[in-house]
């Protein structure tokens, strides 16, 4: 049995979350077309008949704008530490830049063997695909194995799957095989929610919500009560997330609770609340613990 931990590092939006998603051939942490999707570290474990691979989705690394930004950074560095294998992806089309920089400089710091992962090859052709990971691989200490995919065409991900494979090292598997991430489930309904809003919404208000799941009560008739408030930074930003008669909240609730459904099997009730907690992202760790990031805070 080759059993361990694989961290996620690369820019926003490179495909991380996508590549979690494409090994377990279902969606297990979300993923959208904006950066700066996913805001914490993420454990989720992959079981099957020969390995347990639990893998740690993180933040995309960036050049912080505030207090939050910081700490999505550090959820980053911190998720890094500690793994056996780090898997570095870079996006084909955007290449090597000096934003990779910052990435290569995370990932040498880190002292694990690395996997480089040059993602999106389906958008340049081949020779590009390969300029970019020879690049990289100039830049990085440590380097056990590259490889080149494509969420989107499935191409490389049964190939990066055994390269994790054959450099992990045997072990007694650490989860039951039924257990997907050691996160709570109402951390994942949380980022459903998150999910549904960056998928609906543009420009500023995605990046200025979030999302914090105050109650889960099991109801006698088998539905599952779930109370969750989404936090805004402007009172403009609490009207355009609830929309024209509240057009906008329903939908997301809708798409959201409609998820969890599928997700759990169960009949959900979604109660969806608005608050504005001004600049909530500018502000001190204790604001943060405020909106639910407190296991985040250490
Ligand atoms: N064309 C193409 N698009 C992809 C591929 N992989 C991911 N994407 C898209 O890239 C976007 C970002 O994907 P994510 O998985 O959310 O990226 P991420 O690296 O986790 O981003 P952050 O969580 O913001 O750090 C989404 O719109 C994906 O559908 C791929 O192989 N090809
Ligand atoms: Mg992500």
């Amino acid at each position: 049995m080759k059993v361990g931990f694989v961290g996620l590092a690369g820019r926003p939006n490179v495909g991380k979350s996508s590549l979690i998603n494409a090994i377990f051939g279902r969606k297990v942490v979300i993923v959208t077309d904006k950066p700066q999707t996913t805001r914490n570290r993420i454990n989720v474990i992959y079981s099957d008949s020969d390995s347990q691979i639990i893998f740690v989705d993180t933040p995309g690394v960036h050049k912080p704008l505030h207090r939050f930004g910081e700490f999505m950074l550090k959820a980053a560095t911190v998720a890094l530490k500690g793994v056996d294998i780090v898997l570095f992806v870079l996006d084909a089309e955007r290449g090597f830049g000096e934003p990779e920089r910052n990435v290569v400089d995370m990932v040498n710091r880190s002292h694990s063997k690395t996997i480089l992962d040059v993602n999106k090859i389906d958008l340049v052709d081949r020779e590009r695909a390969d300029r970019v990971l020879e690049r990289v691989s100039k830049e990085v200490k440590n380097v056990i194995g590259m490889v080149l995919t494509s969420v989107k065409t499935g191409e490389g991900i049964a190939e990066l799957l055994n390269l994790i494979k054959e450099n992990l090292e045997e072990g007694q598997k650490f989860y039951p095989d039924d257990m997907i991430t050691d996160r709570p489930f109402s951390f994942m309904v949380a980022e459903l929610i998150r999910e549904k809003i960056f998928h609906l919404m543009r420009e500023e208000v995605p990046h200025s919500t979030a999302v914090i799941v105050e109650e889960v009560k099991e109801r006698e008739n088998g539905m599952i009560y779930v109370r969750a408030t989404i936090y805004v930074e402007r009172k403009s930003q609490k009207g355009i997330l609830i929309g024209k008669g509240g057009q906008m909240i329903k939908k997301i609730g809708m798409l959201a609770r409609k998820e969890v459904e599928f997700i759990t099997g169960r009949k959900i009730f979604l109660d969806l609340f608005v608050k504005v907690k001004e600049k909530w992202r500018e502000k001190d760790f204790i604001i943060l613990n405020e909106i639910g990031m407190k296991d985040e805070i250490k």
